[in-house]
């Protein structure tokens, strides 16, 4: 089996299991199983170029390099959290459409792969991760490297009218023709980008084989679950989750609590949130004093405006739900601005009657996978989610909703209140099996089949004789 290449922005967390996500536990272990390197940012900015810094992790090495202040200022602040990141998410009244951001970019993307070409094997397979490295094929290419390469996007696709706004889209397309394999959470990113190809660039799809700029690739579907039997079984047997869980029950004296976990990020609704349960309460006053809203939003990106600005936001709006409609005894809202450790969260999780999961967009939204996967199955609770998140299709069995429509969520709230045990159950149940079915080794396994086996027939096929 050849060596595994991983490329992300950020490597790991790899040692510590408490702050790794699913995702970068399965990661690990595909790495682990073969012999791996994982590549990427090292999470500094240094302005003496130190060069690529290597070490060894049991079998497998990870492989970092820092920024400069200005790489960091243009690549990762710049066109891939203030351009691509609102873009990509339909906000184009937040992108920022400077040329210096995507040169930085460029810069950037050559540099990490001219870091990674000297430490390539002949059969490597690598698999490049997210927005920031849409160019990484195409430089690696350019210098040579022939080796199978796949891409995988883990936001969502955006229609092609959207993606023509941005002044170099058309470069950042044609890069994306040097992987062999794309990979895109749903089959509706996967149809907007056939669709910018064949309208806006002149090519042509046959099932999910795309043709453009004089090369065929795969392009394909693989919607990213969680290790939803490992986060159920932590729910329902770590120590951690379970005096989290016992803590909040207690804390609650019979009152009912609803979840919501994010980054805090303006693509999670939260504004929209917060009114949907000021709706709530208004409309539906039977609510007041038996439902307790906790949402736990850490702050992420703070040095982009944007977030600081929505920060602020949302301590006003809770401020004012509060005053408005707190008792001596009733916190009506409680939001929390920091990460919680896996086993907490799932403890969380799991004491939650209701999991309220309304971004405006997101490409899939694992936290509503690992609501649903840390209930109780003879009692769970109701996830209310979004349409416009990439995991309502494949979780169908959720209660849909509108984000925008504050008066749609105020009575998706009230109705998964009053939801039957039974209905419930049924619910909970196709859920799980989903998530079962669709977890997180299948997503890397899939990816990786098609990589592997798929894409080197295709490239052999397509060589003349
Ligand atoms: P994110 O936008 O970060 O990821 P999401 O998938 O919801 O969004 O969360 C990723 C992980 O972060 C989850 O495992 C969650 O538990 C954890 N997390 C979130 N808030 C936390 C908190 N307060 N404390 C501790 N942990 C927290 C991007 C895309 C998503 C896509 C993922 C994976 O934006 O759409 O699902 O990548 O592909």
């Amino acid at each position: 089996m050849s060596r595994l290449v991983i490329v992300s922005n950020r490597v790991g967390p790899v040692r510590d299991a408490a702050r790794a996500g699913g995702l970068a536990v399965a990661l690990v272990d595909a790495l682990r199983a073969r012999g791996g390197l994982w590549y990427g940012w090292s999470g500094d900015t240094n302005n003496q170029s130190a060069g690529v810094k290597v070490e060894q992790a049991g079998a497998l090495q990870l492989a970092t390099a820092d920024l400069t202040e200005d790489e960091y200022d243009d690549y990762y602040n710049g066109f891939a959290n203030r351009c691509l990141w609102p873009l990509f998410h339909y906000r184009i009244d937040l992108t920022a459409f400077d040329r210096r951001y995507y040169e930085g970019y460029r810069r950037v993307n050559a540099k990490f792969a001219s870091g990674l070409f000297p430490l390539l094997r002949e059969d490597d397979t690598i698999w490049v991760h997210d927005y920031h490295f849409l160019a990484f094929g195409n430089e690696l290419r350019q210098m040579g490297a022939e080796q199978a390469i796949g891409f995988f996007l883990h936001i969502p696709f955006p229609s092609p009218e959207v993606l023509a706004t941005l002044p170099n889209h058309d470069a950042l397309v044609r890069g994306l023709f040097a992987y062999d394999v794309l990979g895109f959470q749903t089959s509706r990113d996967l149809e907007r980008f056939c669709d910018f190809v064949v309208r806006e660039a002149g090519g042509h799809v046959e099932g999910d084989r795309v043709t453009c700029f004089g090369r065929t690739i795969i392009a394909r579907a693989f919607p990213i679950g969680i290790d939803t039997d490992g986060f159920a079984k932590m729910a329902a047997d770590s120590e951690d989750a379970r005096r989290q869980y016992e803590k909040a029950v207690r804390g609650l004296r019979g009152r009912a609590q609803m979840i919501g976990v994010d980054r805090l990020d303006y693509t999670k609704g939260l504004p929209e949130r917060f009114q949907a349960f000021e709706r709530l309460l208004d409309d539906y006053p039977d609510a007041r004093g038996e439902l307790v809203y906790l949402q736990i939003a850490p702050t992420s990106r703070g040095d982009v405006q944007a977030y600081r600005e929505m920060r602020q936001e949302l301590e006003g709006l809770s401020g004012h739900i509060n005053g408005q409609y707190g008792e001596f005894d009733w916190t009506p809202l409680r939001y929390i601005n920091r990460a919680f450790a896996r086993r907490s969260l799932a403890g969380l999780y799991r004491a939650s009657k209701i999991g309220l999961i309304t971004p405006l967009r997101d490409g899939m939204n694992l936290v509503a996978k690992e609501y649903v996967a840390a209930q109780n199955p003879e009692n769970p609770g109701v996830l209310i989610l979004s349409r416009f998140a990439g995991a309502i299709y494949q979780m169908p069995e959720a209660i849909a909703v509108n984000p925008y429509d504050i008066k749609e969520v105020a009575d998706a709230i009230q109705n998964a209140r009053y939801m039957s045990l039974e209905e419930r159950k049924e619910r909970f149940q196709a859920l799980f099996d989903g998530l079962q079915r669709d977890d997180v080794a299948y997503w890397r396994d899939s990816f990786l089949a098609t990589l592997e086996h798929e894409a080197p027939m295709h490239r052999n096929a397509e060589r003349p004789s």
